[in-house]
């Protein structure tokens, strides 16, 4: 009989949980479409502190919240991370299972008003980060060409903060939209495991994940 640490049993009760209906991870207001009851035109600039862009919180400089300046990858608003120079937004992410893999997905473009030309940012949750760039050569306001680009993070806690980061000076940065959230690689089986078998793989989750602590440790 495998004998498992408290911590790896305590692992396994996490991973069991989430497989049976606990709350699943989720961004709240990915679109950047709320507050909608605040109402403005083109663009909206956002300072340091601001939480007026529901859920999230801006930092560094400032950002300029994006009406109808340009067209969205979705819905009606999207974010320039940069104001007159730049900014960043971030977010709480809950719910998370440690040791877990997550994809966090969004649409990346760039101001194109002015240079430079190659935009970049940079996205981080945790201590795990990564740089994105895109080229806005050839688009407009009307033509955004949205590419969307992925994230990929193993949790370390239950709670860690999602950032997005302007790595551009001026006034004309990254823009992004459609900001989403879900466990990387293949789906939870959508045939119903034996209670054993359950067991099984929560217990091989939490030891995978206690070897990357120790890993990175
Ligand atoms: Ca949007």
């Amino acid at each position: 009989m495998t004998k498992f640490t408290a911590a790896a049993i305590a692992a396994m009760g996490l991973a069991i949980g989430a497989g049976t209906g606990a709350q699943a991870a989720s961004i709240t207001n990915g679109g950047f479409e709320e507050d909608s009851t605040i109402v403005f035109g083109g663009f909206l600039p956002r300072g340091n502190g601001d939480m007026s862009i529901t859920g999230w919180t801006v930092g560094g400089s400032a950002v300029d919240w994006i009406s109808t300046l340009w067209t969205p990858a979705e819905g009606a608003r999207s974010v320039d991370l940069n104001g007159s120079s730049p900014g960043s937004l971030a977010q709480v992410l809950m719910s998370l299972v440690v040791g877990t893999s997550y994809d966090v997905t969004f649409a990346l473009s760039g101001n194109p008003g002015g240079g430079p030309t190659i935009k970049a940012l940079n996205v981080a949750v945790g201590n795990e980060n990564a740089d994105y760039t895109y080229d806005v050569t050839g688009n407009s306001f009307v033509n955004m060409n949205w590419a969307y680009r992925t994230f990929t993070f193993i949790a370390d806690a239950p709670s860690e903060t999602l950032t997005f980061t302007s790595l551009d000076n001026g006034a004309y940065g990254p823009a992004i939209d459609d900001v989403s959230i879900a466990r990387s690689g293949p789906k939870v089986p959508q045939v119903p495991l034996p209670a054993s078998a359950l067991l099984l793989m929560g217990g091989l989750a939490g030891l995978a994940g206690l070897r990357r602590l120790r890993a990175r440790g």
